[in-house]
């Protein structure tokens, strides 16, 4: 019964909510507090909230930015030109296995995506087709199969049948 259990959070939180909005009014009722103190109080932590906030960020930045999970080569590889349209692609039969291979992604017309399932129907990768422009998508496949592609944005009345596949092997 999962519309239940979100009838139930959802009262549980407007209900929290409420006691909330209720205790603040109540507080805000009994006596006005002097400006002084609210600035002595409030403002000795936002003096330094600043600092803190961005000492934290250059922090989070320094340590994720080299697990990027994007290669930072992403054109070493044996090349293969895809072209979508409206509303198929234009792929090659076969893709060798175990060998790393790019693919330089483009649009003939508008914009659609470039998505590759696995054999087993899982999305393993995927970017954009964009007209003019060519996306570098770096793969290296090790299961054998046949891997279907998928257009991953609307891009007209064929968009939901627009699919084709390779073989890896
Ligand atoms: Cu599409």
């Amino acid at each position: 019964m999962p519309g239940l259990l979100v009838l139930k959070i959802f009262l549980g939180v407007a209900i929290v909510a409420i006691a909330a909005m209720v205790a603040m009014a109540l507080y805000g009722a009994s006596s006005p507090v002097p400006q002084e103190v609210v600035f002595s109080k409030g403002y000795a932590v936002r003096r330094y909230w600043l600092v803190a906030v961005l000492v934290g960020a250059a922090a989070v930045f320094a340590i994720s930015v080299p697990h990027f999970p994007y290669p930072s080569a992403a054109t070493t590889g044996r090349h293969y030109t895809i072209i979508a349209r409206q509303y198929f692609f234009a792929l090659p039969a076969v893709i060798p296995v175990n060998t790393p291979v790019v693919f330089d992604v483009t649009s003939a017309d508008v914009n659609h995506g470039f998505g590759i399932y696995n054999p087993r129907g899982r999305l393993i990768g995927q970017v954009q087709a964009m007209p003019d422009y060519v996306n570098h998508l770096p793969f290296d496949f090790h299961v054998p199969g046949r891997y279907t592609v998928r257009c991953l944005e609307y891009c007209g009345i064929g968009h939901a049948a627009m699919q084709g596949s390779f073989f890896v092997r």
